[in-house]
């Protein structure tokens, strides 16, 4: 497999970092999680316009602009001839000393990953997912901004540690208002009186690209969208419940907190979202 790193593909085997790097050393960096289906790459731009502005919030200069990122990424999937997979895109704040200061870090690192994608389990879109509320609260924005896909999960991997120490395999994290924010590695979305919701990204969550395709299938599907305060309680008695996310596209939510969604069974407009998502992955995308 080949790696981009540092303006060049190698080996994976030749693929390796400082350990003074200060993405290892303190989480200072930030990432995409990007599909490719069909040879197409999926809402390239949008990933890269997200990577972008998480860089400026955390005053972090990628060494590259859109166009040589756009070429790093496509050259990545060809020279692995990736065709259907997953495409992991980090830039790391470079290497630094053993201190929190970015000013000695001089070089951020940028490193591609094309390989093939670890689906979730086909049963969870054939039965539905059931997942459980965790005490652990999404980060505040003010504290750290969940709209920065930074390489600091600890906050989301806390949250799923203790969803699975109860059982099960995926979360709701609250905000520290209570309202619903999303789950550890993708957006809520519910369905009640016809009318498709959604929390606020003020909410505490991350602005998914997925999340916004599935805003704009909406629409076709005459869907009015609400972004919404949502509560524990919107979600046990939603009609229908899914999550989105780019490697999980849409998955079913037939259980929240013990209370049955629906009736138990994955919703019918959740299944319409799905067939329009995958009807949108083969139609839309950079072709390589
Ligand atoms: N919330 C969080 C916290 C995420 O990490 C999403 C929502 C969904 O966003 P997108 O833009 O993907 O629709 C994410 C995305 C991984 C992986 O390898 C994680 C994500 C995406 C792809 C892969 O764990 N998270």
């Amino acid at each position: 497999m080949k790696i981009y790193l540092n303006n060049q593909l190698v080996d994976s085997e030749d693929a390796k970092i400082s350990v003074f790097d200060h993405g290892l050393l303190y989480g200072d960096g930030i990432f995409e999680g990007i599909r490719i289906y069909g040879g197409c790459i999926f809402k390239l731009e949008e990933h890269l316009e997200r990577l972008e502005q998480s860089a400026k919030a955390m005053m972090l200069e990628i060494p590259m602009d859109r166009g040589a990122l756009l070429s790093a990424v496509s050259d990545t999937c060809r020279a692995n001839n990736l065709k259907d997979g997953y495409i992991r895109l980090i830039v790391t704040r470079g290497v630094g000393n053993l201190g929190l200061s970015i000013r000695n870090c001089e070089q951020p690192q940028v490193i591609i990953i094309a390989d093939k994608i670890q689906l979730y389990p086909q049963e969870y879109y054939e039965k539905g997912l059931k997942i459980i509320t965790v005490p652990t609260r999404r980060n505040n924005p003010a504290a750290l901004p969940p709209t920065i896909k930074s390489l600091n999960y600890l906050n989301n991997i806390l949250a799923k540690i203790e969803a699975q120490n109860l059982g099960y395999e995926e979360a709701i994290m609250l905000n520290d208002q209570g309202f619903v924010s999303e789950c550890t590695g993708d957006n809520i979305f519910l369905i009640k009186g016809g009318i498709l919701y959604t929390p606020k990204i003020a909410s505490g969550s991350l602005k998914g690209i997925t999340r916004e395709v599935v805003m704009g299938i909406a629409e076709g599907l005459d869907f009015k969208v609400v972004e919404a305060d949502l509560t524990r309680y919107d979600t046990w008695i939603a009609d229908e419940m899914f999550l989105t996310g780019t490697a999980a596209e849409i998955i079913p939510i037939v259980e929240v907190d013990g209370r049955t969604i629906g009736d138990g069974l994955p919703g019918k407009n959740t299944a319409s979202f799905l067939k329009a998502f995958k009807q949108k992955v083969t139609e839309e995308g950079f072709h390589l």
